[in-house]
């Protein structure tokens, strides 16, 4: 009896994990924005729940056209500024470091992610929950800025 119970409780744990995965995949694609040489997929951002706080924002970023662009600053109306960030290992620690802008060369995919590239949301003036939806404006050296809708998902079980 005790045995069942046990296996019921597993199926229903992996069933919820499989539900959880579904559910943020389908959400995070909902929001590709597309402009005439720029792809942008998968937005989404860490939840934070304090407001004074910080947060990041990922997304794979395509240049679909055909000179080099370059992604120099963010703004968002919920962070008091926004800064892009990378990661560099000091030793064996991660250690996070403001690049000044992320080269896009033409044909090619750059993704920011946990643990790499990624745009620092500093000091929100509010605290994002999960599911929050913002927009996020990005600045370019020579093309429009594109504003990104973006909603707050807890980081993804498998990546
Ligand atoms: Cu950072």
């Amino acid at each position: 009896m005790r045995r069942t119970r046990d296996i019921a409780a597993l199926l229903l744990g992996v069933l919820l994990v499989s539900v959880a995965t579904t559910t943020w995949a389908r959400g995070v694609r909902e929001a590709a924005v597309e402009t005439e040489t720029i792809l942008i997929e998968e937005p989404w951002a860490r939840p934070a729940p304090t407001a004074g706080g910080v947060s990041a924002v990922y997304f794979r970023i395509t240049n679909t056209g055909s000179v080099s662009e370059f992604l120099v600053a963010a703004e968002t109306p919920v962070a008091d500024h926004v800064e892009l960030h990378t990661h560099i290992m000091d030793g064996d620690v991660a250690r996070m470091r403001m690049v000044p802008r992320v080269e896009l060369l033409p044909g090619e995919t750059v993704e920011l992610r946990p643990g790499g590239l990624h745009i620092m949301l500093m000091e929100l003036v509010e605290p994002l929950p999960e599911g929050e939806e913002f927009m996020l404006t990005l600045i370019f050296e020579a093309v429009p800025d594109i504003e990104l809708p973006i909603t707050t998902q807890s980081p993804p079980v498998t990546r």
